[in-house]
């Protein structure tokens, strides 16, 4: 069910990292408790005023300074037909540059900016030169890992950060390189291993499909285990990537993830994973668990998208923050009981597939 008070933040509440530039997107947070309270690590993507016949995005180099990159809009050269990105000569840029950002909230719905912490996190070194973008959160014991997105030239891929205050954090480089992305750790070692999902994505062969790692410091990774793929004809044919960290329940690791169609569509299903061998995917939604529907979904920076990468449970209750659009940040409640009994067991899907049936 959705949050009545949707969307919880709006890019309006969000004041730009420095002036001159405007908050365009804000969306994809990581989710955690801390202090008792409810945090969200907002992915905030900003781009100067844009003017007339121009198009113009931030990039930083390696030591951080920023500069900005103009180019005329009726340049033959130019492609903007994906508002997230400008191509220009064989060149993929991002049309925004996004941070990190901390807010925080008693109630889990009204969220503000905290005094006394560092509340923003910015693209550092030659791989960030872009941005950073939808960092996950899992605790493991006393420490805080956020896995999250590096954008730069030389590509897309997964780093890692620590920290136990949110003061201090320890960056730990980029863990996964291009190109990769959506990885999220698992809360807990099996049978002595660290294990995250992550999401590689072929050129030529192969496509972008949900991979299993195990490691034994959470910067090595190895064992990679493709586990699921996109399925033609359906919700997630193009593209799929995890979204947090899986929930441990009695029938084994839940884990909703993002698949997109051909439209780029966005929606979220569920995997089921066993409990001992995460390896072995027990069951997949059939069709999406949530879809784009309310006008907050359909339209905004990017529309038709629900994308998530945070979530708190309680009891049966999942309390999920989203992006949506591209543009907003949005909270629903999900039952853990009702995902479970709406998962179809991966022997009856492969089936179905198999005979072509499409629900
Ligand atoms: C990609 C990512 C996300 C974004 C979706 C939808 O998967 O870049 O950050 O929300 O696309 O645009």
């Amino acid at each position: 069910m959705r949050f009545k008070e949707n969307p919880l933040i709006k890019t309006s509440d969000i004041e730009p990292s420095i002036e001159g530039l405007k908050v365009e997107c804000v969306l994809n947070p990581g989710v955690f408790k801390y202090q008792g309270k409810t945090w969200l690590l907002l992915r905030v993507a900003e781009r100067p005023v844009q003017k007339e016949n121009q198009i113009s995005f931030p990039v930083l180099n390696g030591s951080g300074s920023m500069k900005i990159i103009s180019f005329d809009t009726n340049d033959p050269d130019l492609d903007l037909s994906d508002a997230r990105l400008v191509k220009h000569k064989g060149i993929t840029y991002l049309s925004t540059i996004s941070h990190l950002r901390l807010v925080q909230s008693d109630d889990g719905i009204h969220f503000s900016e905290p005094t006394d912490l560092c509340a923003e996190i910015h693209g550092k070194g030659p791989y960030e030169t872009f941005g950073i973008e939808d960092c996950r959160v899992t605790q493991i014991n006393d420490t805080f890992y956020l896995t999250y997105t590096q954008v730069s030239e030389n590509g897309v891929g997964v780093g890692l950060m620590e920290t136990r205050d949110w003061v201090h954090f320890e960056r730990k480089g980029m863990i996964l390189p291009p190109h990769n992305k959506d990885c999220s750790l698992f809360t807990e070692k099996i049978n002595d291993n660290y294990y995250c999902f992550h999401r590689p994505s072929g050129i030529d062969i192969g496509g972008n499909f949900i991979w299993l790692a195990s490691s034994k410091n959470l910067t090595h990774w190895g064992n990679q285990t493709c586990l699921i793929k996109t399925r033609p004809g359906y919700w997630d044919s193009v593209r799929i990537g995890a979204g947090a960290a899986p929930i441990k329940t009695e029938r084994g690791w839940l884990s909703i993830y993002h698949g997109a169609d051909e439209n780029n569509r966005y929606c979220l299903g569920a995997l089921l994973l066993d409990l001992d061998d995460p390896t072995k995917v027990v069951a997949r939604s059939e069709a999406p668990i949530f879809e784009p529907i309310e006008e907050y979904e359909t339209c905004g920076f990017f529309g038709n998208v629900v994308f998530t990468n945070g979530h708190l449970v309680n009891g049966d209750t999942i309390s999920m923050y989203y992006g949506a659009a591209d543009e907003v940040i949005c909270g629903a409640t999900l039952s853990i009981s009702e995902i479970l009994h709406s998962l179809k067991s991966e022997v009856v899907s492969k089936i179905i597939t198999r005979l072509n049936i499409n629900f």
